[in-house]
């Protein structure tokens, strides 16, 4: 199957799990049912859920086991976003080429969603038949989401003026604020799967390097951060360095590898 078919596939798979795993829109109390599905079923790429089961299937795991884990992925990226976009952070009136959550529901209804979101996913990482794997689970998921993880690189992200950022400072925020998510939806994947030790830290370290690679490709499309510290050329040439590094993590898993190293090589040549 061509990866294209395949990232087209698991998107709607995803996205008729997401659509059942919230709450309906005329369910009470509606306002905040709405802003939930508004945010999260706008057109995202589904890139970190996709990961989580592309990791799974990797490690030989059942994809109705992951399928809910993935979705309370997708419900904490959403959250982080619309969070993100609030006046008191980025303050963006525009997401996913529409108003941002707060633009179209109003503040309060905007933070209640995003909590109500993250509440949500915590709720669904419970979900997988093992109670071993879901207690491992939300450990892996609450430290990527986490002040050791997303908020972390958030917060530094906020309190060092881009112009005051060394190597090392942008490196805490971006391994932090988008790459904690993205390692740990790998590393959610090979859990659920019940791959050994071994397994599990070759994929997060292979979702630790696409996840930076994500943020940098990110810089080099916005100009900011690695684009200006290095200059384009170079941050490209390390995400490609880090690309190759990535790869060599999971050649361990032969050609059942395959589709998660044709997804690390998609991120790394993205345009948008
Ligand atoms: C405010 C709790 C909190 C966390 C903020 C993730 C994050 C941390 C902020 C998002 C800011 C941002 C736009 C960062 C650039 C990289 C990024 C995460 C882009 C959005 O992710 P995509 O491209 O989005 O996967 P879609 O819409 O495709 O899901």
């Amino acid at each position: 199957m061509k990866i294209e078919d395949y990232l087209k596939e698991k998107k709607q798979l995803v996205d008729q799990a997401l659509d059942q795993y919230l709450p309906g829109e005329d369910q009470y109390p509606q306002s905040i049912h709405r802003a939930m599905r508004y945010s999260v079923l706008g057109d995202g790429k589904r890139i970190r859920p996709i990961l989580a089961l592309a990791s799974c299937e990797a490690c030989g795991g059942k994809l109705e086991e992951i399928l809910p884990v993935a979705c309370g992925i997708e419900m904490i990226h959403a959250y982080s976003l619309i969070h993100d976009d609030l006046p008191a952070l980025d303050n963006d009136d525009f997401r996913r080429d529409r108003p941002s959550c707060h633009k179209q529901f109003g503040e309060a209804t905007a933070i209640l969603a995003g909590d109500a979101l993250l509440t949500l996913g915590m709720r669904l990482f419970g979900k997988p038949s093992d109670s071993e794997v879901c207690r491992a689970v939300l450990e892996v998921m609450a430290h990527g989401a986490g002040t050791d993880g997303m908020i972390g690189g958030q917060v530094i992200d906020l309190e060092v003026k881009p112009a005051d950022r060394d190597q090392p400072t942008l490196e805490y925020i971006h391994t932090r604020k988008t790459g904690a998510l993205i390692a740990a939806s790998v590393k959610a994947g090979a859990v659920v799967a019940g791959a050994d030790d071994g397994s599990v830290e070759k994929l997060t370290r292979f979702g630790e390097c696409i996840g930076l690679v994500f943020q940098i490709v990110d810089d080099i499309l916005d100009n900011e951060d690695y684009a200006v510290l290095f200059g384009p050329a170079k941050a490209r040439q390390e995400a490609r360095h880090l690309t190759d590094k990535a790869k060599e993590q999971i050649a361990f898993l032969g050609e059942r590898g395959e589709v998660l190293t044709e997804i690390a090589d998609m991120l790394v040549s993205r345009l948008k």
